[in-house]
């Protein structure tokens, strides 16, 4: 197993998105091995290389990672974009694990039931500008402060540009309010490497529409609205 990263997933954003931005910013080139049947996805489970029969799934290194978070921490450790010490691990964490609140209820929105839809998108829209945005428009006010974390670029910096472009699909203008949100994302989208990974045909995947959503269902054998939900707004999946 030498060689590219292999990536085992369906060719939608869902759980891996996180994974393609953190390669492509790494300058890590990446193999895709996309299901596009529910029998594609049980042969691989069949092969005994999913932990907990789930994807995404990462071969790299001689290994079959999975959990989102973990191959994420990973690729940042090994790429050096975890910070320089403890400290600055932890801050990571704590900016990351915060943006993956948010990002999990964007993540699953296009699965919720069509008469939820409206409603996901104003309590994502209300919490981004309540709660986290400010966060991280905070933590880049110190004149000359280019990163979340420390002066050198982090995988926290990475995510929040995904987060950012995410909650602005979902409520456009929202970043109106964060002028230092706004001067990172121009920032940050003009490092050579992200700027190739936002051009039209790299391996950045489009918001899922119906077609991606049905293809997902019909893959993973979701029930439409299984989804654990408060006030209407979906909490989580299983
Ligand atoms: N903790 C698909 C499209 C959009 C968003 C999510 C799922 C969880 C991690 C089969 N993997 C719906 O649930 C499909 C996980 C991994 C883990 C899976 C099963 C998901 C989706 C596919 N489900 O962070 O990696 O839930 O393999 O048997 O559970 S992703």
């Amino acid at each position: 197993m030498s060689g590219k990263p292999i990536l085992h997933y369906f060719n939608g954003r869902g759980r891996m998105e996180s994974v393609r931005w953190l390669l492509a910013a790494a300058g890590v080139e990446f193999e895709e091995r996309n299901f596009e049947t529910a029998e594609q996805r049980e042969n691989l489970i069949k092969s005994g290389k999913l932990m907990y029969q789930q994807v995404p799934m990462v071969e790299i290194d001689g290994m079959y990672l999975v959990q989102t978070r973990a191959i994420l921490r990973y690729i940042a450790s090994k790429y050096n974009l975890y910070g320089k010490d403890l400290k600055e691990q932890a801050l990571i964490d704590m900016y990351v694990e915060g943006m993956r609140d948010l990002y999990d209820i964007i993540m699953l929105q296009p699965l919720c039931l069509p008469q939820d839809r409206k409603e996901t998108l104003r309590v994502i829209a209300e919490r981004a500008n309540q709660r986290f945005l400010p966060v991280y428009e905070k933590a880049l006010k110190d004149p000359g402060k280019n990163y979340l974390v420390g002066n050198q670029l982090s995988w926290a910096d990475i995510l929040l540009l995904e987060f950012i472009l995410m909650v602005e699909e979902c409520k456009p203008g929202i970043l109106s309010a964060f002028p230092k949100l706004q001067e990172f994302k121009a920032r940050i989208s003009k490092l050579p490497r992200i700027q190739k990974f936002l051009q039209p045909g790299s391996q950045r995947k489009p918001p899922m529409d119906d077609q991606a959503v049905e293809e997902a269902t019909k893959i993973f054998n979701l029930e439409k609205g299984l989804y654990v939900k408060h006030k209407g707004v979906i909490l989580a999946d299983f």
